[in-house]
């Protein structure tokens, strides 16, 4: 793999670290250029108690100098301010650490299957690495991606397609400010509002509510990926970077779903001339054709499921007592989906950069330039 990503931290633990490994040197990476997608992250109408805490900030400790990468790995730091409070359920030392046991597993969350896999009595063992908190790290990492994707003309946006059972009328072209100016990043403001009410309702409720996000990338070069092996196409990448957010339960491409319901003749997109260039008549196909970008807009959804903490806690099992019981609950999230697509777009361009690198190398960014602009004049003969 040529670019690599690894995280560690817990939810309420010191801090998250994230690594980043195969950047090619020479790529301009402050820290004030990854603040803007982390701040995004904490937003979105139906965030919990906790953002009202934290103010993720990336802090670049390796791999960078004189604001240039180094082409050495990327490491960041991203402080847990709430650890203050948690000092002592966290603590790293035998003697210090607190334990109140949580064993009435949240059905729908990791509690149940992480405390069989590890062999763990507490699930606060497990919940505290499963907790999306984990997204911010993903998030700064990707914001390293985004850089070097911008140095070619890429850009990965999102918003949110639908939460609960309210759907958003997606206008063409997308208004991006608007998307960014809503509290739920909805397209359409009507949906927007609606999607508000909804979340409210379901607080209300003591419930929660999942929906869909949608990851636009533009300016992707055709010829990312391969449809050489099963795990080097883009869409299969893609589908597993966007499925490994924690809540996302399925994955789209374009318009995949729909057109699993159409015959070919409503589905497959039509190549055109258009004025010497090549273009598609249209995108169903979110940009991929074979595992492989094919020079339009790459369209990625996920999907998913409603936060399983709920207030109104639901029936379980107590692990300890073998007891039915009501599930733990602690303080969290009413919809996430908002935030999910900032994740996602992180996720997107990490699978691009990935591609990227795979496809034109290059150890500086002068070398890597050098490679892409070849191959695009080639193919633009
Ligand atoms: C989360 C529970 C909540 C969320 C958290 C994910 O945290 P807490 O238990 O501290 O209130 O706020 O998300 C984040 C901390 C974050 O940064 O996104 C969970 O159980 O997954």
């Amino acid at each position: 793999m040529t670019l690599r990503l690894l995280t560690a931290g817990e939810s309420h633990g010191e801090r998250l670290t994230v690594i980043l490994d195969g950047v090619p040197a020479g790529l301009t990476v402050r820290e004030d250029d990854l603040a803007r997608d982390l701040t995004r992250r904490q937003g979105g109408h139906g965030r919990g108690g906790r953002m009202a805490i934290e103010h993720d900030a990336a802090h670049i400790v390796a791999g960078v100098r004189g604001g240039l990468t180094l082409g050495s790995p990327i490491t960041l730091e991203i402080a847990n301010r709430d650890w203050e409070n948690w000092r002592q359920v966290m603590a790293v030392d035998a003697a210090a650490v607190k334990r109140k046991p949580i064993t009435r597993v949240r059905p729908g969350h990791a509690d149940l299957a992480g405390m069989l896999k590890y062999g763990a009595d507490d699930a606060r063992d497990v919940l505290e690495r499963a907790s999306a908190r984990e997204t911010a790290a993903r998030v700064a990492a990707g914001g390293v991606a985004k850089l070097l994707l911008r140095e070619f003309g890429m850009q990965v946006r999102s918003y949110t397609r639908s939460v609960g059972a309210i759907e958003a009328a997606v206008p063409t072209p997308i208004s991006w400010d608007a998307v960014e100016a809503s509290p739920v990043r909805a397209p359409d403001d009507a949906a927007g509002e609606a999607m508000v009410a909804a979340i409210d309702a379901a607080r209300e409720g003591g419930d929660t509510l999942g929906g869909v996000f949608t990851v636009i990338a533009d300016g992707v070069p055709p010829g990312l990926g391969s449809y050489r092996q099963w795990d080097t196409r883009l869409d299969g990448l893609l589908a597993q970077a966007i499925v490994s957010i924690p809540a996302c339960k399925a994955v789209a491409i374009g318009d995949g779903v729909e057109g699993a319901g159409l015959p070919g003749s409503q589905v497959h997109d039509v190549p055109v001339y258009d004025n010497r260039r090549l273009r598609h008549e249209t995108n169903r196909a979110g940009g991929l054709t074979g595992g492989v970008s094919n020079g339009e807009p790459l369209v990625v959804h996920g999907y998913m499921k409603p936060i399983s903490t709920l207030l109104k806690p639901l029936a379980t099992v107590d692990l300890k007592t073998r007891e039915p019981a009501r599930a733990h609950y602690e303080r969290s999230d009413i919809c996430v989906v908002p935030a999910a697509g900032v994740v996602g777009e992180a996720m997107v361009a990490l699978v691009l950069a990935g591609v990227l690198l795979e496809k034109f190398g290059g150890d500086s960014m002068a070398e890597l330039h050098r490679n892409v602009e070849s191959y695009l004049q080639e193919i633009r003969k």
